[in-house]
């Protein structure tokens, strides 16, 4: 059901696209371009809860695999992800084995945790043996992006039911008074990044992050990590817009 999973055990290193904007046009394009996965994200993005739902008819449509980051730590927002069909989610803001465990909880079903049926999407767009699968398939992600994460990572990996880890490089570099840090070398962060990567390895489990580049993604591959995203749409729209108009600029004036 979650061929997504399948991958992340293979080895290979997961590219994901990163939904922004909301609009389900642009996440079918992306999943149309061959992104493992999509996440539609709805922390720091545009998109409401209906935009979500169309996001993801778009995602599959393109043949990717679906998945959302959530508003927050929050088992109502986490809990209509799901039942409107994310495959995996990335939690943010996960500081401490509690909170992580309480975030895996939300995305299964008794007894392996709390989550409430009615996966009114999920259904529809994963089959019948959508519940009797969604325990073992659905991808759990918990983001390390404070000094407090970084502190408990070894315990944060301990809890039974997580998939993994996702590094927020943002806001673990504000939190490390580095300022947000997207690719480019800082070495604090760099550090952070293979420690994260060594507690990973040793728990085995995976780690993803998020990259503006494709230079910044593969130096997050060499350094270990398994899943990497690479931008988003909004990021694509300005960088093309900008480098269109800049062509079409210079030799109009
Ligand atoms: C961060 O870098 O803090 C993120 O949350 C990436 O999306
Ligand atoms: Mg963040």
């Amino acid at each position: 059901m979650n061929t997504l999973k399948k991958l992340l055990k293979s080895g290979n290193p997961v590219l994901s696209g990163w939904s922004s904007i909301g609009s389900a046009y642009s996440a079918e394009v992306m999943a149309k371009t061959g992104f493992d996965t999509v996440v539609v994200d709805m922390q720091h993005s545009l998109a409401t809860e209906a935009d979500v739902l169309h996001c993801f008819q778009g995602i599959q449509a393109g043949g990717s695999i679906a998945m959302a980051r959530s508003r927050w730590n929050d088992p109502s927002n986490i809990m209509r992800l799901l039942d409107l069909g994310a495959m995996g989610i990335i939690c943010p803001m996960t500081n401490t084995k509690g909170e992580a465990q309480s975030f895996v909880n939300a995305c299964r079903y008794s007894p392996k945790g709390n989550r409430s049926f009615g996966p009114i999407r999920a259904v529809v767009a994963y089959g019948a043996e959508y519940f009797k699968n969604a325990n073992d398939t659905i991808i759990t992600m918990a983001m390390i992006e404070t000094s407090e994460a970084l502190n408990n990572v070894a315990e944060i990996l301990s809890v039974d039911g997580l998939d993994g880890l996702f590094i927020g490089p943002n806001d673990l570099g504000v939190d490390l008074s580095q300022g947000p840090v997207l690719d480019g070398d800082n070495k604090v962060l760099d550090d952070a990044v293979a420690h994260i990567v060594a507690c990973a390895k040793d728990a085995g489990k995976f780690v993803g992050i998020f990259c503006g580049s494709p230079e910044g993604a593969k130096k997050r591959i060499a350094q270990g990590c398994n899943f990497v995203s690479l931008g988003n749409d909004g990021m694509y729209l300005k960088a093309m817009s900008q480098s269109m108009y800049s062509a079409m600029k210079k030799d109009t004036k």
